[in-house]
């Protein structure tokens, strides 16, 4: 089989080289030409345990291709951005999920596969992408085969997730499911489930709009436990123990490319009847300013004003700061100006981000843990004894508690 990938991203990338490693000969297309020059000299452009290794083996058996023009393939997968547009309900922009589609019409011939990845809003596949392939033509199910199946891989754990995963594959007819589970059949060893296009679009939206909504709970838990006098994590930990309850954990915010932006596209398709969405997403977002306004109190009572931000992506161990609420914490306590404010963060690879725990922490007096790294967990007095004030608030309840001369503080454990 040939195969040709629109989009070289967080998903793209790693579905391209998965395939690649079971055989099929695969060409993955991105605008970026300093991307496509990296992939090709064998360097991956982005951070995901394993994939920099399986990059080298699929470009040594020669399976594997980038370019910045696709080609003529038996099966296309779209794996582009789908962000929010700028308008009142952050609706879905597919524009660039159409321009993929445009780009490979001039190529298609019959029997071939069209599979979307992408994030889109419901009833996309049915009211837009289908349209536009017939109006060229082709006459779907017969002529060619349009499928969307929805990635659904938890970043960081992306090369294990694809083989194991079960597979929603939703066919806009009976002919295209069949085709959409023969391409994923090549490595997929989850269970591949049946549908139709708009039902696997809207399950891939609300498996992450479900996450967002209990996440809201849980930090609004935080908030009404802090007023209360009451430990947070605490009262996570016993709730939890009843077999029907899983409550999420309180942080900074929601990031990533996911949950922070999905739960819109829902809204914008049926904003009268999506109140509760909505209001889960207000709460989720006014998580950063609730962060700076404790970290000003507690800043207030200290002599000294640098703080260290510990960690900027929107999630531990991976380098992503796609709508991270870590990162926004950084910008809102910069532009307070009163406070000198430093990060560190081991995954970023950006100049102004330290990488040196010991120099980023030196003279500071509170040290705001905002992603939850690996890195993290292990450290204890001897990593902060540069300090002028030793104090940590950790939003994340990542590190170790049991510090001898450090003031911890989290949301279980906050300053009055
Ligand atoms: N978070 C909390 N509390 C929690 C869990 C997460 O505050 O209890 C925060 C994280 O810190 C992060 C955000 O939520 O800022 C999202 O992180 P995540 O680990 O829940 O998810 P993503 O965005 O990395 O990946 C999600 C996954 N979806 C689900 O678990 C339902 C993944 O399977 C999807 O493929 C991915 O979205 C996607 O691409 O849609």
């Amino acid at each position: 089989m040939k195969l040709t990938t629109i989009g070289l991203g967080y998903i793209g990338l790693p579905t391209s080289i998965m395939f690649a490693k079971h055989g099929v000969d695969v060409l993955g297309v991105d605008i970026k030409q300093e991307a496509v020059d990296s992939l090709n000299s064998g360097k991956i452009h982005i951070e995901e345990p394993g994939l920099q290794e399986a990059l080298e083996e699929v470009i040594g058996k020669g399976t594997f291709k980038a370019a910045t023009e696709p080609e003529e393939a038996d099966a296309y997968i779209i794996a582009v951005p789908t962000p929010n547009k700028d308008d009142e309900f952050k609706s879905c922009d597919i524009s660039i999920v159409m321009s993929g589609v445009k780009s490979i019409v001039p190529l298609l011939k019959k029997g071939d596969t069209v599979i979307v990845e992408s994030t889109i809003a419901p009833r996309t596949m049915d009211d837009h992408v289908a349209p536009y392939l017939e109006e060229q033509g082709f006459k779907i199910g017969e002529d060619i085969f349009l499928v969307h199946c929805p990635e659904r891989v938890l970043p960081g754990q992306i090369m294990h997730e694809l083989i194991y995963n079960n597979r929603i594959v939703g066919g806009m007819t009976p002919a295209c499911v069949e085709a959409g589970k023969k391409v994923y059949g090549t490595f997929v060893q989850g269970e591949m489930i049946e549908t139709n296009a708009k039902t696997a679009e809207m399950s891939k939206l609300m498996e992450n709009t479900y996450r967002d909504v209990n996440i809201a709970l849980a930090n609004e838990l935080a908030k009404i436990c802090n007023e209360l006098d009451i430990n947070v994590h605490d009262v996570i930990e016993m709730a939890n123990k009843h077999p029907r309850v899983n409550l999420h954990t309180p942080g900074p915010g929601v990031g990533g490319h996911c949950l922070a932006v999905d739960p819109y596209f829902i809204i914008a398709e049926a904003p009268e009847k999506s109140p509760l969405i909505r209001l889960a997403r207000d709460i989720n977002v006014s998580m950063p300013q609730y962060v700076v306004d404790y970290t000003k109190e507690i800043l207030d009572k200290l002599e000294g004003d640098k703080v260290t931000v510990f960690g900027l992506t929107y999630k531990g161990d991976v380098d992503d700061i796609r709508e991270s609420p870590a990162f926004d914490i950084y910008e809102l306590l910069r532009k307070d100006g009163s406070m000198n404010v430093v990060a560190y963060d081991p995954h970023v690879k950006l100049d102004w981000v330290e990488k040196d725990v010991k120099k980023a922490v030196a003279d500071s007096s509170l040290v705001l843990v905002l992603s939850d790294h690996s890195e993290f967990k292990e450290m204890d007095d001897s990593d902060f004894s540069t300090m002028k004030d030793k104090n940590i608030f950790d939003t994340k309840n990542v590190m170790k508690k049991d510090f001898k001369e450090v003031q911890y503080y989290n949301y279980g454990n906050i300053q009055k």
